[in-house]
């Protein structure tokens, strides 16, 4: 990478900086969350929504009237997790699946993304296979996680390194009786997510 191409970084970096600190005026409602229509699709994977299980996502940008849906909460996740997207949230909706029923979740069920609880490692399936389970309460997502396995974690827990072990361990499961560890890298051992 030359220098000029260095500096243009720098300069890019300080203007997103800046974009973050001035948040200024917050007093505009959040830009609420959108019913899924049939067309709808996947902003990371493609998938029609509407008729896939578990609970969906949705993300506002700053400076972005434009919702962005998703199949699930872990691609959802995975969008919001990308170092370009990270810094930009303005906010996100997902599915509360305690008042709503996981095969097909209800426009009128979500909930604040930030504010919600999120079990991973359960042993329910959702629109890409495992998907974070999420509740508005904390004691609902206890009492999932003590059904269906998993831990509980909250918003700022999740990362990048947490949804690439799920996919891992989906994959194992997929090819059931495999031996996970076997692709290649060696070495891991298929534990859970440490904090
Ligand atoms: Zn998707
Ligand atoms: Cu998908």
């Amino acid at each position: 990478m030359n220098r000029a191409t260095l500096a243009v970084r720098a300069l890019a970096m300080t203007a997103v900086l800046m974009l973050a600190g001035c948040g200024g005026s917050e007093d505009k409602p959040l830009a609420p969350a959108q019913p899924i229509t049939d067309g709808d699709s996947c902003h990371v994977c493609g998938m029609l929504i509407s008729d896939l299980p578990g609970p969906k996502g949705q993300v506002y940008l700053s400076r972005d009237d434009a919702v962005r849906k998703f199949c699930s909460t872990t691609d959802m996740f995975a969008f919001l997790l990308q170092p370009e997207n990270e810094n930009r949230l303005s906010h996100a909706w997902v599915h509360d699946v305690a008042v709503t029923p996981w095969s097909q979740p209800a426009d009128d069920a979500f909930i604040l993304a930030s504010d919600a609880w999120y079990v991973a490692g359960h042993d329910q399936r959702g629109a890409m296979g495992h998907t974070l389970a999420s509740f508005r309460e904390r004691h609902h997502a206890d009492a999932f996680s003590e059904t269906h396995g998993g831990e509980v974690l909250a918003f700022s827990d999740i990362d990048l390194e947490l949804l690439t072990e799920l996919a891992r361990a989906d994959t194992s499961m997929q090819h059931n009786g495999g031996m996970p560890g076997h692709e290649g890298h060696g070495g891991h051992g298929g534990t859970m997510h440490g904090h």
